[in-house]
């Protein structure tokens, strides 16, 4: 089927967001509140395993720190982190301090300038895609996306295909038309169960993760242009 749109994951995909966006958002987040949390660099890529910052936050409590949870008000404090956690990744990615990975911005310029469209299925806050965008690409850019796909307008997150189907439906086209790129296997996983084809762009967080079922492994977008993720397709 003739290729009709690209559907980017954003963390770890556009650019290498996690380690120097997020989990220092995450931390700033913590002493702001006076909790002696802190994820380090490799502690962070086990958390990675549970998407979603909130779930995320639950999920460190539950292995770390069950009294926090054993509060009556643990739901609204993680509420709180992840707010005050938003607003500490906003300052950092509108600073312009996470450029694009290698090769996206070309991709997605070749994309623009031949008519194949644009989306976005991520498990992040839908603010942090714009913001991200923007700073990168320029103001005008979450306008290319047809269809911004984030965070909480799916009860269920990455690995499960929920985002997905909720961009497809959205883009009104079959998965066939479509092509996911994607860098972890939280992530290959969502696409592959909303019946995608998919390709991998690996970073430091992921390069070890087993990626069967990918069309592509590859280190990253340098180099691929529509003509090859064209050849990918069956
Ligand atoms: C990345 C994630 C997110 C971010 C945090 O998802 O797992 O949880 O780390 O984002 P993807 P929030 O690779 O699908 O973009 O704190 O905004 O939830
Ligand atoms: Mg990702």
């Amino acid at each position: 089927m003739t290729l009709q749109a690209l559907i980017f994951d954003v963390d770890g995909t556009l650019a290498d967001t996690e380690r120097d966006g997020h989990r220092p958002a995450f931390n700033a987040a913590f002493a702001e509140h006076g909790l002696a949390w802190h994820w380090n660099v490799s502690c962070y890529g086990d958390l990675l395993a549970v998407t979603g910052g909130k779930e995320r936050i639950r999920h460190y409590a539950q292995l770390h720190d069950p009294d926090f949870l054993a509060r009556p008000d643990a739901e609204t404090l993680i509420r709180q982190l992840h707010t005050a956690k938003t607003r500490h990744y906003l300052a950092r990615v509108s600073r312009g301090s996470i450029p694009l990975r290698p090769g996206v911005g070309e991709l997605l310029g070749e994309a623009r300038q031949a008519g194949v469209r644009l989306a976005i299925a991520t498990t992040t806050t839908a603010e942090n895609v714009t913001t991200l965008l923007a700073s990168t690409l320029g103001g005008d850019a979450p306008g290319w996306f047809d269809v911004i796909g984030a965070g909480d307008v799916v009860a269920a997150k990455k690995p499960a295909a929920d985002i997905y189907l909720w961009v497809l439906e959205r883009l009104h086209l079959p998965a066939a038309a479509c092509l996911a790129i994607e860098d972890s296997r939280n992530g290959l996983d969502a696409a592959l169960a909303a019946g995608l084809p998919s390709i991998i762009t690996a970073n430091d967080y992921t390069c070890g993760q087993d990626f069967g079922g990918a069309l592509a492994v590859l280190p990253d977008l340098c180099a691929v242009t529509l003509t090859s993720l064209r050849a990918l397709l069956p």
